[in-house]
C-alpha cells in the first residue's frame, strides 16, 4: 500500500488519506466545495462538464448516461447516494480541469465487485497517486490533489485495471469564494441580449432569460440559481424563489435541463439560450 499522504514536485500532492471515508470539509488547507452544488440532494442528473466557480471540469470518455448510487450504479461508500460518470468500458479517464485549479478530489470504483488496481496522474508535472486497490463492492475510494505555492492542477488521468466509475467531486480555485463574481462573460451573448426588453428576468415573457439574476451575463451563478429552484433551496444566490423564473427549455417545468442549458451557454456550447 503506498502512504497516504505523498509529497513530491513541481508543487503537487497527492492525499489518499479519507480511503472510503466521507470527504473533509479542506484538502491541503483549501475550502473546497462540492460539485456540481453544494448541499444537493443524492442524485442531480447533472452531467459533465460539471459546472465550478469560473469553469468546468470536464470527464473523458464518459458514457452519456446520468447514473446515480442505486439507479445504473450499484455500490459506493459512506452512504454516498449521488451522481456517478461511467467510463462506458474504458479502462482510462481525463478529468480536464479550469484554470485556478487548486485542489480536487473525487472517488472511484471500478465496475467489477471485485478489488482492483488503480493509478491518477496529475498535470503538470506527472504526479502520481501510485498504484492503489478499490474494491467494487460498495469500496468507493478517495482521490485528492493540491497544489502548493503558485502552482494549479490542469488535469487528472485515472488508469484502471478495469472499466470504472468517478463522482462526488470536490473543487477549490483558491482564495476565490464560491460567490465573487466569475471571471469570464460571453461578449457575443451581451450584444445579443443588449437590444431585449427585461421583465422580472424575463425576455417579454416568451420564456425566461438565461441569465437568471439579471446582471446582464450568463455564467454559473446563472446555472446554479436555476438548479437551486429546482431543488427548492430558497431563498436562492439570485432571491427568492418565486422570483426566479427558471425554465429556459419552455416545457413548463424548471428541472436540472434548465441549469444544464444555462451552463452550456456560458461555456460557449450550443444552447436554448442562444437560439
Ligand atoms: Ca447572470
Ligand atoms: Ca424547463
Amino acid at each position: 500500500m503506498p502512504s497516504d499522504v505523498t509529497v513530491t514536485s513541481p508543487g503537487i500532492v497527492v492525499d489518499l488519506s479519507p480511503d472510503t471515508g466521507s470527504p473533509p470539509a479542506t484538502l491541503g488547507g483549501f475550502t473546497m466545495t462540492a460539485v456540481p452544488a453544494p448541499g444537493a440532494p443524492g442524485c442531480t442528473g447533472i452531467t459533465p462538464p460539471l459546472p465550478v466557480d469560473g469553469g468546468a471540469i470536464g470527464i473523458s470518455p464518459w458514457d452519456g448516461t446520468s447514473r446515480c448510487i442505486g439507479s445504473g450504479w450499484a455500490s459506493w461508500s459512506h452512504g454516498y447516494s449521488g451522481d456517478v460518470y461511467y467510463t462506458g468500458g474504458a479502462t482510462s479517464q481525463v478529468l480536464t480541469l479550469p484554470s485556478g485549479t487548486k485542489a480536487v478530489y473525487f472517488y472511484v470504483e471500478p465496475n467489477p465487485f471485485s478489488l482492483q488496481d488503480f493509478e491518477a496522474i496529475a498535470q503538470p508535472g506527472g504526479v502520481s497517486t501510485g498504484t492503489f486497490q478499490v474494491d467494487g463492492d460498495g469500496g468507493a475510494r478517495y482521490v485528492g490533489f493540491y497544489a502548493t505555492g503558485s502552482d494549479t492542477i490542469q488535469s487528472i488521468t485515472i488508469n484502471g485495471a478495469t472499466d470504472f466509475a468517478v463522482g462526488e467531486f470536490g473543487w477549490s480555485g483558491g482564495g476565490i469564494s464560491p460567490n465573487s463574481g466569475y471571471k469570464l462573460t460571453l461578449q457575443s451573448l451581451k450584444d445579443d441580449i443588449a437590444q431585449w426588453s427585461w421583465s422580472h428576468g424575463c425576455f417579454d415573457c416568451s420564456g425566461c432569460s438565461c441569465d437568471i439574476n439579471g446582471d446582464g451575463e450568463v455564467t454559473p451563478m446563472d446555472a446554479l440559481c436555476a438548479f437551486q429552484t429546482y431543488l427548492g433551496i430558497c431563498p436562492t444566490e439570485c432571491g427568492p424563489c418565486e422570483d426566479i423564473c427558471c425554465d429556459v427549455t419552455m416545457d413548463d417545468d424548471c428541472t436540472p435541463q434548465d441549469a444544464l442549458e444555462i451552463f452550456k451557454e456560458y461555456l460557449g456550447l450550443p444552447s436554448v439560450c442562444s437560439e
